[in-house]
């Protein structure tokens, strides 16, 4: 394929955790690789130098003093500088970006879990649209599944725990709701898969979505 000539694809998984964003993020990576597109997988939060020193704090256990505004407006921040250094100029040079966790986390995880969408929802929206530079994915993959038994993957992990992995289970399951939520809200975009389903199978049905929106470009 000529490269000047990619039309270049944003997609983007989210979903709770062990819910198998990652792993599907990384099979379609190859998948496109394979097809000789120019593709890059890329993640949030940290995957800038400074974004990796939010992620830092954001993630470790001890962080008492982050109040949920506060959390908020770091992801944001690591999102801006996701946004100018990784994804627009990527996008802009034609490079496919297939993205695992963006704005869907924000507001499933600061909107719902940390309930900042029902005091600053507008404010949660303006700040996002900034930080993305405006631009949106052209197909949302969530993958859902009963949290009771995505967490089960994750515990069976020896990795030391996060501060969002050692939340209880009302918490993912507002999460659920929260991502659920957004789905509904933009069926154009968000596709709902059972993340219960075996690995290959949710590739195949992610795979036939891809190419469809290929095809079109
Ligand atoms: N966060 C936030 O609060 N606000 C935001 O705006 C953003 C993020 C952007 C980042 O964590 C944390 O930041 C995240 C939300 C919060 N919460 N936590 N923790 P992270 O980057 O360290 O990790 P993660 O994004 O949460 O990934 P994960 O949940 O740990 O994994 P995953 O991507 O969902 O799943 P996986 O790594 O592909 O698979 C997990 C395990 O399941 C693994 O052993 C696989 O082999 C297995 N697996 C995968 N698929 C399947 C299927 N289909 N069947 C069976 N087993 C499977």
């Amino acid at each position: 394929m000529a490269w000047q000539k990619q039309k270049p694809i944003f997609v983007l998984f989210e979903g709770g955790e062990g819910s198998g964003k990652t792993t599907q993020a990384h099979l379609l990576y190859g998948a496109l690789k394979g097809m000789g597109r120019r593709v890059i997988y890329n993640d949030e939060p940290g995957s800038t130098d400074t974004g990796f020193k939010i992620r830092t704090v954001l993630l470790e256990a001890e962080r008492n003093e982050i109040d949920p505004l506060t959390e908020f407006l770091l992801f944001e921040a690591d999102r801006s500088l996701d946004f100018n250094l990784n994804i627009k100029p990527r996008l802009e040079n034609g490079t496919d970006v297939i993205q695992d966790r963006c704005f869907g986390s924000t507001f499933a995880y600061q909107g719902y879990g940390r309930g900042l969408i029902k005091t600053h929802g507008l404010l949660m929206k303006a700040v996002d649209k900034a930080s993305r530079k405006n631009l949106y994915p052209d197909v949302i993959f969530f993958l859902d599944g009963d949290p009771k038994k995505l967490l089960q993957r994750v515990e069976k992990r020896s990795k030391k725990k996060t501060s969002f992995e050692m939340e209880k289970l009302a918490f993912h399951n507002l999460l659920r709701k929260g991502f659920i939520a957004q789905a509904r809200q933009d069926k154009k975009h968000w596709v709902i898969l059972d993340a219960l389903q075996q690995p290959h199978v949710l590739h195949e049905k992610i795979l036939r979505r891809v190419s469809k929106i290929l095809k079109l470009k």
